[in-house]
């Protein structure tokens, strides 16, 4: 069974995404697992593309520092004539009522004639994505649900249609992991592109940058420390962030610590422990290009092999190609 994740290099991995998702890719993943740097769908809102393609390595680096295998990592783009072939062949399966319904759409784009129509169609990208790689399920979270859905929708319809060519994919729910939220902020999740880095901790910032963000944290009023998600977010994700870190219980956690500012000094000190490692690898790796490069051609080439024969199936059975 496989199942398909992605990491969007629409800017520099945090926390978040290390906590809540690659580092239990790294620890979880099955031998039929496939992890994708999705560097097309960044380009469905202005971005620079010399900074995509470097974040694009950068990411591809922390995926494989983490500890994913790199025998089951690649870069999107690298499929790109592929997933063009079978993107085009998708959109003619969907319709614009179809693409227009994506909650995604109408919040970020809907009725503004400048929003870029790549913004409308890349759930059927992603379809191709996922249809192409043959995956079973996908695990997304609420917002990225409606998307997988929709590739199910356009695999059976082109299997009835035309002959079975696609699996069928589901979404799961991946299995919960740190929800981590911005540092300075904590009404919002921890997001690569929010608009002030200050509560933001990337995987590769340095031992002495974290502590600085940490130190910097908000905190509630009171200097006690108690977990009370509810009524005091912002300590509580200091606690949550120490946890995943240290595998330990927020709860008991709370009860280690006099103030908040012993708090943050562990804290720091369990991200400088858990990133540290990751960084090094990292930073070995980018200095490198050569190894990167072998590890993402020897990606692209089995991504390729994979998609072949579906998408030779699936040109025939549309009578083209
Ligand atoms: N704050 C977070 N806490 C826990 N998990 C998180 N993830 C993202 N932010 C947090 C998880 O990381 C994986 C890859 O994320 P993504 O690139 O697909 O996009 P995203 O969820 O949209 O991440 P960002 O950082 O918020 O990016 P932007 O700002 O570009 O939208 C996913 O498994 C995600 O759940």
């Amino acid at each position: 069974m496989t199942r398909l994740s992605a990491i969007t290099p629409s800017a520099r991995a945090h926390i978040g995404n290390h906590l809540g998702a690659t580092r239990r890719w790294a620890a979880e993943g099955a031998d039929d697992d496939l992890y994708f740097v999705s560097d097309l769908h960044a380009m469905t809102l202005p971005y620079n593309p010399a900074r995509l393609r470097a974040l694009t390595a950068e990411m591809l680096a922390v995926l494989v520092a983490t500890g994913i295998d790199p025998d089951r990592v690649f870069v999107q783009s690298d499929l790109v004539r592929e997933l063009g072939a079978l993107t085009w062949v998708l959109e003619c399966t969907c319709t614009y009522g179809e693409a227009a319904r994506m909650t995604q759409f109408k919040q970020k784009g809907d009725g503004r004639a400048g929003v870029r129509l790549g913004l409308l169609t890349y759930p059927v990208l992603m379809a191709a994505d996922i249809l192409l790689q043959g995956a079973d399920e996908v695990p997304v979270g609420e917002d990225q649900r409606q998307h997988v859905e929709l590739a199910r929708d356009l695999a059976r319809r082109f299997n009835s249609a035309h002959g079975e060519v696609f699996t069928v994919p589901r979404a799961v729910l991946p299995r919960t992991a740190a929800r981590v939220r911005d540092l300075t902020d904590p009404t919002r999740k921890m997001s690569k592109s929010a608009p002030d880095a200050a509560g933001t901790v990337f995987v590769l910032d340095t031992p002495d940058l974290i502590r600085r963000k940490v130190r910097r944290a908000r905190t509630d009023s009171g200097t006690n420390v108690t977990y009370a998600p509810d009524t005091r977010p912002a300590v509580a994700n200091l606690l949550e962030v120490l946890a995943a870190c240290t595998g330990e219980d927020p709860w008991e956690a709370a009860t280690r610590f006099p103030d908040c500012g012993t708090l943050k000094d562990a804290v720091a000190d369990a991200l400088i422990a858990e990133l540290t490692p990751v960084r090094e690898r990292a930073l070995h790796l980018l200095s490198d290009p050569a190894e990167l490069d072998a590890i993402r051609k020897a990606g692209a080439a089995r991504a390729a092999e994979r998609a072949a024969h579906r998408l030779d199936a699936a040109l025939r059975l549309a009578g083209v190609g």
